[in-house]
């Protein structure tokens, strides 16, 4: 008689049963003959649907604007220790990939979902959206910066936020939302500014992005950075790296005898 399995997994992402992989239904070498690019594949994989040209132009943005941010950042530093630590390349960006968390690129997720609650729940009160987040979660993700401020602007959340309200026809709640709650805090302090994590969340809300996508799109971009960083070292046969002492502040005992 005929056996039926319950299947172990469900998927809605792709099938690759036939000649190629399609991606919710679209074949790969179809979407590359007809002029799509990389950021329509993110939103139809994350997103279920092919973007406008517009909003396919926004993504593309997105994705340009934070694939790198230098060496000194948390991410880039580690792939880079990693490099000259003699490992492989995936070893290495995964120790960079590591450091993406809440206070380093891994707060696109929470600033998106904290930023439409604010847009649904405290229209018109950003002093209670702030309250409310200080008793119920702490820092708002993605708001402050370790080195930009209201002095020395993130030139690259300028260029987002003008971007995409100057130049498309977005609706952007979320992204009024935030930066009105910018307003109140870079009051209090100048460099709790709407960072990029922060903008990006946003804007990607606005743009109907899962909530549960979002990070994803720090984590696509940064690796493109982290790569090139391991790329870098081994093209310069870099060595191993061991902090100086004048880097490190021993706060220990003095020598003790037994
Ligand atoms: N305070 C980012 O902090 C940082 C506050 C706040 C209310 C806030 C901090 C934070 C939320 C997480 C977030 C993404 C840790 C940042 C990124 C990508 C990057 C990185 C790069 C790239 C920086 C000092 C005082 C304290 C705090 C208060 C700080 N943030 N209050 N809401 N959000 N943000 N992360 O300067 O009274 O003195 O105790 O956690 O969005 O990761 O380029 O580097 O492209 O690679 O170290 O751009 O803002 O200051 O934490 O010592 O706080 O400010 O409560 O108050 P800092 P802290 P008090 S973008």
């Amino acid at each position: 008689g005929e056996v039926i399995v319950e299947p172990l997994i469900r998927t809605t992402v792709s099938d690759d049963r036939g000649e190629e992989p399609r991606y919710r239904g679209y074949a790969a070498s179809e979407l590359c003959e007809k002029g799509y690019g990389i950021e329509d594949v993110i939103a139809l994989m994350w997103n279920k649907k092919l973007p406008t040209k517009e909003e396919s132009e926004i993504i593309k943005r997105i994705i340009m604007i934070s694939a790198d941010h230098g060496p000194a950042v948390s991410g880039a530093f580690g792939s880079i220790i990693g490099a000259c630590a003699g490992i492989d390349m995936p070893q290495a960006v995964s120790a960079g990939m590591t450091m993406i968390g809440p206070r380093f690129g891994g707060a696109v997720t929470n600033a998106g979902k904290y930023f439409q609650k604010g847009v649904r729940e405290f229209p018109n009160d950003i002093p209670g959206f702030l309250a409310w987040m200080k008793k119920n979660v702490g820092p708002v993700p993605g708001i402050g910066h370790r080195v930009k401020s209201l002095k020395n602007p993130d030139k690259r959340v300028k260029y987002l936020v003008s971007y995409v309200k100057n130049e498309t026809s977005l609706h952007t709640p979320c992204l009024d939302f935030a930066l009105e709650v910018e307003k109140v805090t870079t009051a209090k302090k100048d460099n709790l500014i709407l960072n990029v994590d922060g903008t990006m969340g946003a804007i990607l809300v606005d743009l109907g992005f899962p909530i549960h996508s979002l990070n994803g799109f720090f984590v696509l971009a940064r690796t493109i950075g982290m790569i090139g960083h391991w790329i870098d070292q081994n093209e310069q046969n870099s060595r191993l790296i061991r902090l100086y002492d004048y880097l490190i502040n021993y706060a220990v005992e003095d020598e003790r005898d037994v």
